[in-house]
């Protein structure tokens, strides 16, 4: 008998329950050939699997017209530690992309590469290269801890290499156990059924929603710290790691309308010893698990567990796992969120050049053959890659020897031209994917924020503002992928051609931006921002940034969760 008082659990619980460790019904419905897409139970279980189910948006309605189906196709995440990557690996993801996917590859804002309109048909070739690259997608998207992140920037060595460690360290110790990955995807024997399979830190229904992680090294807040469900902010003694400030409960996304749902950003939990950051990202995961909102998806995020019961109750959740006590938070400093480009030489003598790819959308333009450029160099290339945490690309650890190679192919493929040109704005900008792909968004924005950018290039120009570095950033959706809440100029689509404008976020990502106008259209963007840059020039403070500035003078107040954010529920 079923207890009728028993909370009801949201559907994805019992599908993930019944999953028998993410396999469902994937392996059947890859194998049929009439559908180009999955149901939808199955299409909830291969996010786990790093794939996700998408049509091309452009052309719905017209098939909607001919009474078609929708042009189905997949989108494939690849996890990326840290970012770091070898040259054959982006060589193998540079070939994957051109046979299987649509020709581009898509660098994340989470360190990861994205292939985009693979047919399902081709979806378990690409697993296998991908594979065969020694990489993988599992745990790149669903109720799991993802890609961890971490700032991939070389050049304090030492910190950097003990901080990249930690991210693998946690990456490795989170990612799910179950084969189902290898049988489904890698033609791994099934594991037999008198053979008991385990989850030992998910258990069967895994996380009550994504869960992301990141390690941040100071003064670069480049990770973001404030907006991910975990973070470790390595403390330095005389260039060596002797620690983390650990920060829990951030997060970006909401929804239009509904006032239960905010950014907020992560807050201080304590301090701990190197050796201690594994366990304890396991026991704030633990957790979450058994804390989090099964219910109500919208609700299910690690912020609203800390939101709603409080940071102590939180801390004393995870010491009473740990079965010690965490130490004060130790003093650090961040100064900024971006990426820092052109070529830095590191404490170990290598050289290491960031490249400037707008909305990390690596492909080849006809005035502009950028993927070709980058396979260049990856042929020769003898350090690594690193994707950035603002989708942009370092060719990191290049020899003394090799430098003068890369700079020609650098030169040769313009690549360092556009990097030149850009202004401060530019260079501070990202985008998330939004149309065509993705399924949520409700305006353009990879392909639309650099025409808008070079709208108020315009403005910057009269304005004397081209060099300043200003954080722009734009999402389809308020779900956030770009992070526009912590921008200091963000854009939230609205609806087409539409968008909500978000001020005010500190230039090192440790205060929120607030809500400035509402359902802003294309055409009016500039002259609405215009007077506002316009008095920026003439009334900043001497070093003072956008954001600050925009604070201070009052075009926004600081934001408070859930109330000067939302504009009344539309109906
Ligand atoms: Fe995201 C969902 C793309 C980073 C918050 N995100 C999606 C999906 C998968 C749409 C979907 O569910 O159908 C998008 C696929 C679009 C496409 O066609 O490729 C998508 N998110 C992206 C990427 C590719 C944006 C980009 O252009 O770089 C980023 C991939 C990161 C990665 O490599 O793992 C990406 N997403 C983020 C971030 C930024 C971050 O984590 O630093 C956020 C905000 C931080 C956060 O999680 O709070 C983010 N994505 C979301 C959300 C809202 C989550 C929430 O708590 O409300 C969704 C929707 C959802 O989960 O229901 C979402
Ligand atoms: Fe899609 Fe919205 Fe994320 Fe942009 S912010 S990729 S539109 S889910």
């Amino acid at each position: 008998m079923s207890d009728s008082s028993a909370p009801k659990l949201h559907k994805n619980e019992g599908l993930k329950d019944r999953s028998n460790y993410l396999r469902g019904n994937i392996l059947e419905s890859l194998a049929d050939p009439v559908n180009g897409g999955v149901p939808e139970e199955v299409a909830q279980l291969t996010k786990f699997h790093g794939t996700y189910v998408q049509d091309d948006r452009d052309v719905r309605n017209e098939r909607r017209k001919k009474k078609l189906d929708k042009a189905y196709m997949f989108m494939i995440r690849v996890r990326v530690p840290g970012g770091v990557c070898t040259p054959q690996q982006w060589l193998q993801m540079d070939e994957l992309s051109d046979t299987y996917a649509n020709g581009t590859l898509k660098l994340t804002t989470r360190q990861a590469f994205q292939f985009h309109g693979v047919l399902k048909f081709n979806l378990k070739k690409t697993m296998q290269g991908i594979n065969a690259a020694l990489m993988d997608t599992i745990a790149a998207c669903g109720d799991v801890n993802r890609n961890v992140m971490c700032n991939p920037n070389p050049y304090q060595s030492e910190a950097h290499a003990d901080a990249l460690k930690l991210a693998q360290d946690i990456s490795d110790h989170l990612t799910p156990q179950t084969r189902a990955y290898h049988e489904i995807w890698l033609d791994e024997e099934p594991v037999a059924s008198s053979e008991k399979e385990e989850e030992p830190i998910y258990g069967k229904t895994y996380l009550p929603r994504k869960f992301k992680t990141v390690v941040a090294v100071p003064p670069m807040n480049d990770v973001d710290i404030y907006a991910h469900d975990l973070g470790f902010i390595a403390i330095l003694e005389e260039g060596k790691v002797v620690g983390y400030n650990i920060t829990v409960g951030g997060g970006m996304g909401m929804t239009h309308g509904n006032a239960e749902t905010y950014p907020r950003l992560a807050q201080l939990m304590g301090f701990c010893k190197p050796e201690q950051a594994v366990d304890i990202a396991e026991k704030v995961v633990l957790v979450q698990r058994d804390y989090g909102d099964r219910q109500n998806r919208a609700h299910a995020r690690m912020k609203y567990t800390i939101a709603d019961r409080g940071l102590e109750w939180f801390r004393q959740e995870v010491e009473s796992r740990l079965g010690y006590k965490l130490e004060e938070p130790r003093e650090f400093k961040f100064d900024h969120t971006g990426d820092r480009y052109g070529w830095v030489e590191g404490i170990d003598g290598k050289h290491h050049l960031t490249l400037f790819i707008q909305n990390g959308r690596v492909k080849d333009l006809p005035d502009y053959p950028m993927k070709t450029g980058l396979r260049e160099i990856a042929k020769i290339h003898d350090g690594d890659f690193r994707l950035t945490c603002n989708q942009n690309l370092i060719i990191g650890g290049v020899s003394a020897e090799n430098k003068p190679k890369i700079e020609k192919l650098v030169e040769e493929y313009g690549l360092s031209k556009r990097l030149e040109e850009a202004s401060g704005l530019r260079l501070n900008s990202m985008a998330c994917v939004a149309l065509p792909t993705c399924g949520l968004a409700l305006a353009e924005s990879e392909r639309y924020l650099p025409d808008l950018v070079t709208e108020l290039e315009d403005v910057l120009d009269e304005c004397g503002l081209r060099q300043e570095d200003i954080v722009i950033r734009m999402t389809g959706c308020p779900n956030g992928c770009a992070r526009p809440y912590l921008a200091e100029i963000g854009f939230v689509g609205k609806g087409p051609g539409k968008y909500n404008i978000y001020l005010g976020a500190a230039a090192n990502g440790s205060r929120l931006a607030s809500l400035w106008q509402t359902s802003v259209k294309h055409e009016e963007i500039k002259e609405t921002l215009r007077p506002v840059l316009q008095r920026y020039a003439k009334e900043r403070e001497e070093g003072e940034h956008f954001g600050d500035f925009a604070m201070r003078v009052g075009y926004v107040k600081p934001f408070e969760y859930g109330n000067n954010y939302h504009e009344p529920a539309v109906n």
